[in-house]
């Protein structure tokens, strides 16, 4: 009887763990572009409050996303990120990710009490500006107070391609074509807005992926995944309260063991 009442109070210790706010948390990207289509920058992210708005549509493009869309870089991305909100979670998932490539990032830990929110944005290329990238900072709500997962992924199409609008097309200015030379620049002078056709200008030319692009993109196609996975954290506390619970179960088993010998 006792020992029941122990062990379920070390089952409610654990259990108060899934009360814990803090997880850790990876992310994973899979370029899901048909083969010899669209590759990806490295996916520039961040855990969040929601307070940072990474661009607009409609609106010219800050210098944050410019570094993104036409670098692939977040230069000026993280640093607008982190002075926006000192406590978000900053991390990158490694590219260039070619057609049907997979790669995660390491391992995050995040406090879902404040960063429940999740930002990203990547450069879609061979392209001068293009990206991809949600404008609404509260559009993914990821967890939940107790730092349960809202949203096992995201999807992009080819639709939520943005043109960053601040670089013109110029296949010899383009980032990932060969014999490109993506330091040059051919101001735009234009708004951010939704495009995928233009990449069909690059058709025939050769990509530093190694092999010869062709857009392939039609309204609609699936070109992106954003998936998480996570466990939560137990606190201090509740650990602390395990193991309590656990060893108070080992002295009554061996007070009864010893009872047992004696008997
Ligand atoms: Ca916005
Ligand atoms: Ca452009």
């Amino acid at each position: 009887m006792k020992i029941a009442m122990l062990l379920a109070a070390a089952t409610l210790a654990a259990a108060s763990s899934a009360d814990a706010a803090t997880v850790k948390v990876k992310v994973t990207v899979e370029n899901l572009a048909p083969a010899n289509s669209i590759s990806f920058a490295p996916l520039r992210f961040g855990f969040h409050n929601g307070s940072f708005d990474s661009f607009d549509n409609g609106s010219v493009a800050g210098a944050p996303i410019i570094s993104v869309a036409e670098g692939g870089s977040g230069a000026d991305w993280f640093p607008a990120f982190a002075a926006a909100e000192p406590n978000a979670v900053l991390g990158s998932v490694a590219g260039a990710l070619l057609p049907g490539a997979t790669a995660s990032s390491m391992t995050f830990r995040v406090d879902t009490s404040v960063n429940r929110y999740f930002t990203f944005g990547s450069m879609v290329i061979p392209s001068n500006d293009y990206f991809i990238g949600n404008d609404d900072p509260l559009e993914y709500r990821i967890f939940d107070m107790a730092g349960n997962l809202l949203i096992g992924e995201i999807l992009q199409t080819s639709d939520e391609i943005w043109d960053a609008g601040s670089e013109a097309f110029d296949p010899a200015n383009a980032a990932f074509l060969v014999g490109g030379t993506n330091d040059l620049r051919t101001p735009q002078g234009g708004v951010v807005s939704f495009d995928f056709l233009e990449l069909a200008g690059f058709n025939g030319l050769e990509t530093a992926g190694g092999y010869t692009f062709d857009s392939q993109l039609t309204a609609g196609l699936p070109i992106y995944r954003i998936s998480f996975t996570s466990s939560v954290v137990p606190e201090p506390a509740s650990w602390a309260m395990m193991l309590i619970g656990f060893g108070a179960v080992g002295a009554a088993v061996r007070r009864r063991q010893r009872t047992a010998v004696l008997a």
